[in-house]
């Protein structure tokens, strides 16, 4: 439906003269667009909050404005991310209006940003859906008006040169353009939209991480996450609902490449709104598609308590790359419905509640570790404790499928880690299996095991195997010292 993206990036003379012609226009922009209707300044909310539902039954003039900001957040625990947003957090504000509404949208560029932005709304009839319109530099404003014709759930995302960078840094968000009568009421509504992020560094690894345009152009994301972060609906951020209520989520996908396979586990959407359209309204769905650039809203009663988890079934992305998020259900248990038992630690991996203990522990310890830094430099004990915590995360995401939670194997099958001499007695030859993988015939406490342990060189970075090795070390009863993200790295360069 849009023109190709290239022809409406402008050359850079354009674009100065789109800016300067912004600047004069928009001072705070009290004056509307010459118009018949009642103006009304819309609400908007960051996610997974949305707007109230629009109450009025005829059209207005309703006046958005957006601030475009350039912001360092966390991405996961310990990795940082500069991340390009509409409003100041991924995703992007949660625009609602109604079906005829005439829709005055202001993008304000932030001072401190460093590059210029546009915003294409898919819910734009009209070429480059304001892409070429909006297109402002750092300290400006840009305005456009748009008749909302079609109701529906609509992804906008910033549409600048090099535009999958854009979005990959988490230009995105979601306008809901109501139908005239108004959506069927439910009890509470969410808003999560599903976003693939391209680092340099490997997945969990530390630090401030610049964005890697090869893995972007070979569309290989290092985190898949729902809004904007690791974690961001897990825990104290899961979103929450009580029995008996119906739920609405809108949900998207910014991408900018994978298309997400959505599901929560334990529930079934009554009503799906398949592609955020009005007129398809599919019940009773496990699963639903949803195309990078797209959308879709569902509604599902919660009939018995407990932790719903929202995933990308496309389940290593959910387990492995962050595409993840928690829904808590509270009220009274119907054993008619369901008989009991709480998903598990096994099922959950390194966001059961063991996990997220350890996350929160982990945070203590480091901070506690800068008080120590300060005033004292005997922190070799602290520095372990924090490794071992983060090891148990990264034990409790992989390597527990197999050596099970209390690192005690399976006779025959899975060698144990607890206490075995195996383990203990050569921790280079450790790093080498949890790298390269084992197979052929090894013997651990008496007992033989031929079986095969696959390689972890591509799913953990030289500090997570550090982590899961001294956790598995001063775990199960064992205390065989520690090892460090240089031992780790010295080994591997030996077997290049
Ligand atoms: C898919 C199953 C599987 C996973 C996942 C797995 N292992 Fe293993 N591991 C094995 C098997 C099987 C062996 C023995 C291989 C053989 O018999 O040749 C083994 C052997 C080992 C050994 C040497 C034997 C011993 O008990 O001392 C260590 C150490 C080890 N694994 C650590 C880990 C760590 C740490 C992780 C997580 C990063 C992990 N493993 C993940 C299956 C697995
Ligand atoms: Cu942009």
């Amino acid at each position: 439906m849009h023109i190709p993206m290239n022809s409406l990036i402008p050359t850079l003379r354009q674009a100065a003269a789109f800016a300067l012609a912004a600047s004069a226009l928009s001072l705070p922009s009290l004056h509307a667009a010459a118009t018949a209707l009642p103006v009304e300044q819309a609400v908007v909310t960051q996610a997974p909050h949305v707007p109230p539902p629009i109450t009025r039954r005829t059209e207005a003039h309703v006046v958005v404005n957006i601030e475009v900001k350039e912001v360092v957040k966390r991405m996961d625990d310990g990795v940082d991310y500069t991340f390009w947003t509409f409003g100041g957090s991924v995703p992007g504000v949660f625009i609602r209006v109604r079906e005829g509404d005439e829709v005055e949208l202001h993008l304000n560029n932030n001072p401190t940003s460093k590059m210029p932005h546009n915003i294409d709304l898919h819910a734009v009839t009209g070429p480059g859906g304001g892409a070429a319109s909006t297109f402002t530099a750092p300290g400006h404003s840009s305005q456009f008006t748009f008749k909302a014709l079609n109701p529906g759930l609509y992804v906008y995302h910033c549409a600048t040169t090099p535009v999958p960078m854009h979005i990959g840094n988490g230009m995105y968000g979601l306008i809901l353009v109501e139908p005239k009568d108004g959506l069927p009421k439910v009890d509470k509504e969410y808003y999560v939209m599903q976003g693939d992020f391209y680092t340099q560094g490997a997945h969990g690894e530390t630090g401030l991480q610049p964005f890697d345009p090869v893995k972007a152009t070979d569309e290989r994301p290092t985190y898949v996450v729902f809004n904007g972060a690791v974690g961001s609906l897990v825990g104290d951020n899961a979103l929450t609902a009580n029995v008996g209520e119906t739920v609405r989520l809108f949900f998207g996908v910014g991408g900018p490449n994978l298309t997400s396979s959505f599901h929560i586990i334990g529930e079934i959407f009554d009503h799906v709104n398949t592609e955020g359209g009005t007129g398809l309204v599919q019940t009773n769905v496990q699963t639903t598609m949803v195309p990078s650039g797209g959308s879709v809203f569902m509604d599902f009663k919660v009939d018995v308590p407990g932790t719903y988890v929202l995933v990308d079934h496309s389940l290593s992305r959910a387990f492995n790359k962050g595409a993840l998020g928690m829904m808590k259900v509270s009220g009274p248990e119907n054993k008619s419905i369901y008989s009991g038992k709480e998903l598990d630690a096994v099922y959950m991996g390194d966001s059961s509640a063991a996990a997220s203990e350890s996350a929160k522990r982990e945070a203590e310890l480091v901070s506690q570790r800068q008080a120590a830094i300060e005033s004292n430099p005997a922190i070799a004990n602290i520095s372990r404790e924090i490794q071992i915590e983060r090891g148990k995360k990264v034990y409790l995401s992989l390597c527990f499928a197999c050596h099970l939670a209390d690192g005690k194997g399976l006779p025959a099958v899975f060698p144990p880690l607890a206490g075995s001499d195996f383990l203990k007695a050569d921790t280079n030859r450790a790093i080498r299996i949890v790298t390269k993988g084992l197979t052929g015939p090894v013997t651990v406490n008496g007992g033989t095991f031929n079986n095969v342990m696959p390689p972890q060189e591509t799913a953990l970075s030289q500090d997570q195997i550090a982590d899961v090795l001294t956790y598995v070390m001063n775990s199960f009863g064992n205390d065989f010292g520690t090892v460090s993200a240089a031992d780790v790295k010295r080994v591997q360069n030996e077997l290049k």
